[in-house]
């Protein structure tokens, strides 16, 4: 495969408060090769910068009175339009427990999106004006509370990665991984065959692809029937998938 250099496939923009959060992916692993091969693109505008006041406040209390506090209007209004200066005809995702809930089908859309703008909330949120002015898609990782929207975004970034031809070894080892078309994945084993008493299944040091691949789709379709039922609901059944969900009841009974 070739890649012209410096050619930067995803560019990400990043708005908040705590840009040093974001070292932990682009600093290790997997997201930070790809961004030492220039793959994916990752620059910060702190809503700090864009305050007036000597005392650089980015909170605000809420009209209507309750707890906590919000991120203020100014500030963010005012990074986040001068991101989308940067970033000409960039995507504006808000991420909060209110979006679209991620997994590995959506996830796999956003990659088409080649330049995105993430805006990290802290505190409560961010003012509604912001979002129906400037967001344009809501995404969620979950239904729960998280302290901001750093992590969020660094999941979304991370699992967006590792689409990338280049970003991980190769387009195989992303297709036999969990998720891939709502299968969980199979059990995994290594070296040495024989560990604390615990052994290697035979079948995978048999050396027999067509046995092994048969072996790896049943423990597949095993677990995610007794652990996630439904994304098999939501699954498009292969014939042999269908033949062996059925041995599965058959012997059930
Ligand atoms: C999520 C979530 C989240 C919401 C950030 C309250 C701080 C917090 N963001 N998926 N303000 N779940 N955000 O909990 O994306």
């Amino acid at each position: 495969m070739k890649k012209k250099d410096n050619q930067t496939l995803i560019s990400f923009y990043i708005i908040t408060i705590f840009p040093e959060m974001f070292t932990a992916i682009s600093n290790y692993g997997v997201t930070g090769k790809a961004i030492q091969k220039k793959i994916i693109d990752l620059s910060f505008l702190n809503p700090r910068d864009f305050t007036e006041h000597k005392y650089k406040s980015i909170d605000d209390r809420p009209y209507g009175g309750g707890p906590g506090m919000l991120m203020s209007v100014k500030p963010l209004y005012l990074s986040i339009k001068h991101a989308k200066s940067l970033l000409q005809d960039a995507i504006v995702i808000y991420l909060s427990p209110q979006g679209v809930k991620l997994n590995q089908n959506n996830i796999f859309q956003l990659i088409q999106r080649k330049k995105i703008i993430f805006v990290c909330g802290r505190y409560e949120g961010i003012d509604e004006r912001i979002i129906d002015s400037l967001i344009d898609e809501e995404w969620s990782i979950g239904d729960y509370i998280i302290s901001g929207g750093e992590l969020a975004a660094m999941v979304m970034i991370d699992a967006i990665s590792r689409f990338i031809p280049g970003v991980i070894n190769t387009k195989k080892s992303l297709e036999k991984e969990s998720f891939y078309d709502n299968l969980l994945d199979y059990p995994h084993y290594t070296r040495p065959k024989k560990i604390y008493n615990m052994t290697v299944p035979k079948i995978l040091l048999s050396g027999n692809h067509d046995k092994i691949r048969l072996w790896r789709l049943k423990k597949s379709l095993e677990k995610t029937l007794e652990k996630r039922p439904d994304l098999l609901e939501k699954k498009i059944l292969q014939k042999e998938e269908k033949i062996i969900l059925n041995t599965f009841k058959k012997n059930k009974k």
